[in-house]
């Protein structure tokens, strides 16, 4: 068993990955990995996607990437996605939830229009990431959040904080 968690904070875009994976990193001195930035930084893509606007990740390179890192746990990654992700990588999946009216809001801030901000909405309506993710991993190590508010994201990093306080005496 590995003497740190590794926890995959994952939910549309917008839920609120990046700013609860900070705060958990800050409180549990856990390491926070954003894949996109890594995507980015480390050239772990295939090129840009001009209608999406976004890099094209490729899963390979990025999972040789992280492989030994996550080997000796204690990691928190964020990404919009998880099925690609070798399971037996993660001891925790939780999955940030929001409001379609708030998950708007937040879009639209970020500069979000057309197919980019009706794609995204409809996978939050679907809860497309929830649904991927007790596909990919074991139902019990799935948890759902709602991310709707500042006392929700709070909340959700002290409940993740005790689990992760908890590992090994538990477990
Ligand atoms: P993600 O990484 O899922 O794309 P983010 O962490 O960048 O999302 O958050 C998007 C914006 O929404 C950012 O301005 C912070 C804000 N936000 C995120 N979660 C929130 C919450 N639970 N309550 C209030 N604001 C939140």
């Amino acid at each position: 068993m590995r003497s740190k968690p590794n926890i995959l904070v994952t939910g549309t875009p917008g839920t609120g990955k990046t700013t609860t994976s900070s705060a958990l990193a800050e409180a549990t001195h856990l390491r926070h990995i954003n894949i996109g930035d890594l995507v980015k930084d480390k050239k772990l893509h295939d090129g840009w996607d001009d209608e999406l606007q976004c890099y094209i990740i490729n899963e390979d390179l990025v999972c040789d990437e992280l492989e030994d890192t996550m080997e000796e746990g204690g990691n928190i990654v964020d990404y919009h996605g998880c099925d690609f992700f070798p399971e037996r990588l993660f001891d925790r999946v939780v999955v940030l939830q929001t409001e379609n009216s708030v998950l708007y809001d937040r879009l639209s801030k970020r500069g979000y229009t057309g197919a980019k901000l009706t794609n995204n909405i409809e996978c939050e309506i679907f809860q497309e990431l929830l649904e991927e993710a007790k596909e990919s991993y074991r139902e019990e190590i799935v948890v759902a959040m709602k991310s709707n508010t500042v006392d929700d994201m709070n909340r959700n990093v002290t409940t993740i904080t005790e689990w992760v306080s908890s590992w090994g005496s538990t477990t």
